[in-house]
């Protein structure tokens, strides 16, 4: 098109992602503003985001604060090289966020994307086996329905079906463990389900297989949530953690979704106790007011990559964003409002009266489980027979015309408000869901 004012912009040029494109643009549904826990529609309609946006804006929308560190910025400093360059606020803020990653995981490197994230672990992974003189330690594993970004490395590892089938080349040597989704001995449990530890000694069947000298790390959501909210069994994340130690395989925790206090607690790792030895962060980091993404590195894996380097530049990766002034200026001034609103463990106040709520839902129409940890829900419907997902699919579109914003996720309806919800806001978007059960066929 060389058309560069055109007054009524026609929906055709933007390839959308992740949806239904011609389902949307034959009845597109715009948002204009957003403020606090609610969006607002070109007319001015209230939209209750129950999903904060895609899991990501956890202090609620539109915080003046955030935007006001933003612009300052912008007329600051808009850009600076990470590469051989420094901005002052990259530091501060990876030393701020090395203060409430886990214990030893004190080292930030910096993406753009969750997706990014993912990657920047898996290569870190064999840089570190291979600087200690282990360069077989090659291979990866993932687990069955993990979502892991949707770069190559991501896909590889991941386990969501469709994210992969089509893209043949696939990294070699990867291999997936079990999921833990068990509705017939865990059927609407209430926080962490009772079954599946054992689940996690698949690990020890692929280590026989390959040999421990030929496995680099496993990567696992600690609670998987874009395939429809799967909380770790009692012991599950516990027994990972002590096998990759037996065989000396790094432990990869992806906590795009569960970081900065989904979970109740600034990581999942510190809320079931478990410390990975790479972490994944994105979203929650600048409450998505300007894309970022990151890595946690532990103490161990840092110091000996650094200090076993071959070459003055220890890792060949970055991004040309890295560290981006924006995004930093951004993550800064979220991590004040969460210290100062103590959102973290606003949501363990919270998980009580969430539980509740969601499980209200067990006993409505087309329900076949109840899933809640932190401040998560997944309520599965039953596949409508020959039209997988599409129930899901017409209750999210329901639930928007009155007023509340759910998200869906094959025949999964997942819930995951912003951290500053108010009670009556619970009761009104598990309400908006029992409703429009009640109307889909
Ligand atoms: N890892 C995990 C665990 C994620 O949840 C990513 C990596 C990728 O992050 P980016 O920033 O590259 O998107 C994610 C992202 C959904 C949904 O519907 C979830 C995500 C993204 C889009 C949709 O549940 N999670
Ligand atoms: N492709 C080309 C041609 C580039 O020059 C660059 C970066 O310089 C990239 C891709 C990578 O872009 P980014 O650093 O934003 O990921």
């Amino acid at each position: 098109m060389s058309q560069l004012n055109n007054a009524a912009p026609s929906l055709d040029a933007y390839w959308m992602p992740f949806t239904a494109n011609r389902r949307f643009k034959a009845d597109p549904r715009f948002l204009a503003r957003a403020s606090g826990m609610y969006y607002y529609t070109e007319t001015g309609r209230e939209v209750l985001d129950g999903t904060s946006g895609l899991w990501c804006v956890n202090a609620g929308h539109c915080r003046p604060t955030i935007a006001k560190a933003i612009a300052d910025q912008a007329a600051t400093l808009d850009y600076a090289t990470a590469f051989n360059m420094g901005h002052p606020k990259a530091f501060e803020f990876a030393d701020r966020l090395s203060k409430i990653t886990p214990d030893g995981l004190d080292h930030i490197f910096f993406t753009n994307s969750g997706s990014e994230a993912v990657e920047t672990t898996l290569k870190i992974a064999l840089a570190y086996h291979r600087a200690r003189g282990k360069g077989t330690k090659t291979r990866l594993i993932g687990r069955d329905r993990g979502y892991h970004g949707v770069n190559f490395g991501g896909i590889s590892v991941g386990g969501m079906t469709k994210n992969r089938m089509y893209f043949g080349a696939l990294l070699g040597g990867v291999d997936h463990l079990p999921h833990t989704h068990d509705p017939v001995r865990n059927g609407f449990a209430r926080g962490q389900p009772q079954h599946g530890a054992e689940l996690a000694d698949e690990l020890e069947r692929i280590v026989a297989l390959h040999d421990a000298s030929n496995i680099a790390a496993v990567i696992v959501e600690p609670l998987a949530g874009s395939t429809g909210v799967l909380p770790p069994p009692v012991g599950y994340l516990q027994r990972l953690r002590k096998i990759c130690d037996k065989h000396d395989i790094l432990l990869i925790f992806d906590e795009v979704i569960t970081g900065f206090g989904r979970l109740g607690a600034a990581f999942a790792s510190q809320r079931f106790g478990v410390t990975p030895d790479l972490m994944t962060m994105a979203k929650g980091i600048t409450n998505a007011a300007v894309p970022m993404g990151g890595v946690a590195v532990s103490d161990k894996v840092h110091d000996t990559l650094i200090e076993g380097a071959e070459s003055p530049i220890e890792l060949f990766h970055g991004y040309t964003y890295s560290g981006h002034p924006l995004a930093c200026a951004a993550g800064l001034a979220t991590l004040d409002i969460y210290r100062d609103e103590g959102l973290f463990d606003r949501v363990r106040t919270l998980e009580p009266v969430w539980e509740e709520a969601v499980h209200s839902l067990d006993d409505a129409p087309h329900v076949i489980d109840v899933r809640n940890f932190g401040l998560t829900a997944g309520i599965e419907l039953a596949s409508r027979p020959g039209a997988p997902s599409i129930r899901a699919m017409e209750a999210f579109e329901r639930a928007f015309d009155q007023g509340v914003l759910i998200r869906v996720s094959g025949d999964t309806i997942a819930l995951s408000p912003p951290l500053i919800v108010e009670t009556g806001q619970i009761e009104r978007i598990v309400g908006a869901v029992r409703n429009v059960l009640e109307q889909v066929a």
